[in-house]
């Protein structure tokens, strides 16, 4: 039997290459296994945990699904839709939130990271979001999650949701507990100017990442100007430890190309970072660029891009709805 499938990109914009090689492309290996059923939501609820624009976010929804499809999913295939037109996922979130515990929710990091210094002035969504991830997920019966290595507690946090829930109301098994799929190496790409900050796409310099949408003149000239340290290229993996950029970006080159990142360390070894560059400007030039065209071409045809999320949340609603109702059996509505 295939796996059932849940993942969830947020419409912010500026999709970039740390949610193509964390996500997204594990994305399409698993929805071009036919056995499996795959759910990929544009998770809009998510995006307004902090302030978006109106008309922003209704085009960032229709990149997504432009991304998603130029990436190499099928939608034909696969279930694509976006989360606020599913009703069910707000409802299950309250509920769920009654079930999660502050003390689980006080330890998530990536809260603290977002909020910053400023927490208090943080939206309550932002700090409850890891509860709507998990009605996401839990809605569907998922069995996997595919996922960066940035969102592994919080799927560990929705794991624990549904135990509690099955265990509270002596329901084994009746919100299954999901399995991360989290890429083995290189699952958490990093910024081109600070190897120790994520790639992000809310990071306020445009050069700190590769853009999904970027040309080739864009990235190599970001390439060009992306931090690496004084020192040549390093010759063994142990060199890594203290040379975050130098790691990030073997990483970047050994994922794209397939390469084990001992052998990309051979290639390059005592090399000139400016010669190293040059070759990882192509081979991003390769991967992203018939991307980036792909995406420009399907965001000219709107209504096509609206009748994938139309036709997918009808699927969706059905499914999502359906495990609503026996939630509310279970607790006594
Ligand atoms: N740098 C990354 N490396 C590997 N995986 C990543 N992901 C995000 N950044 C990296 C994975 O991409 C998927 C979709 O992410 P998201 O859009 O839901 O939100 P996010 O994790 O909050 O992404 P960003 O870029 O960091 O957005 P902002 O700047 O808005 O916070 C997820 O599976 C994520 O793990």
């Amino acid at each position: 039997m295939g796996k059932k499938i849940f993942s969830g990109v947020q419409p912010t914009g500026n999709l970039h290459l740390g949610n193509y090689l964390g996500a997204i492309t594990n994305f399409v290996e698993l929805s071009n296994d036919n056995t499996n059923d795959c759910f990929f939501c544009v998770v809009d609820l998510h995006a307004i945990t902090v302030n978006q624009d109106p008309k922003e976010l209704r085009n960032n929804i229709r990149e997504t699904v432009a991304t998603f499809i130029a990436s190499g999913i099928d939608p034909k295939k696969n279930t694509i839709f976006n989360q606020s037109r599913v009703s069910a996922h707000s409802e299950a979130a309250w509920i769920l939130s009654c079930v999660a515990r502050m003390g689980w929710l006080n330890r998530m990091t990536q809260f603290k990271e977002k909020a910053g210094k400023d927490k208090e002035k943080a939206s309550i969504g932002l700090y409850s979001y890891p509860v709507l991830m998990a009605a996401d997920i839990l809605l569907y019966d998922t069995s996997h999650v595919p996922v960066g290595d940035d969102q592994k507690q919080h799927l560990e946090l929705c794991r624990n949701i549904a135990q509690k829930f099955n265990s509270d109301f002596k329901k084994d098994d009746f919100l299954k507990i999901p399995e991360p799929l989290i890429q083995k190496d290189f699952s958490r790409i990093m910024s081109l100017k600070d190897g120790l900050k994520k790639m992000s796409k809310s990071e306020l310099s445009d050069s700190s990442r590769i853009n999904l949408t970027d040309t080739e003149d864009l990235i190599i000239n970001k390439v060009k100007k992306a931090k690496t340290d004084p020192l040549p290229m390093p010759s063994t993996i142990d060199e890594l430890e203290n040379r975050p950029e130098a790691k990030n970006l073997l990483g970047i080159y050994s994922c794209l190309t397939n390469t084990k990142l001992e052998n990309s360390i051979k290639n390059f070894s005592k090399k000139n970072f400016s010669d190293f560059k040059e070759i990882l400007s192509q081979v991003l030039v390769d991967k992203i660029v018939p991307i980036s065209q792909e995406i420009k071409k399907l965001l000219n045809d709107q209504n096509y891009l609206d009748k994938i999320l139309l036709d997918g949340s009808e699927k969706a609603n059905k499914i999502a709805s359906e495990k609503v109702k026996k939630i509310h059996e279970i607790i006594g509505f």
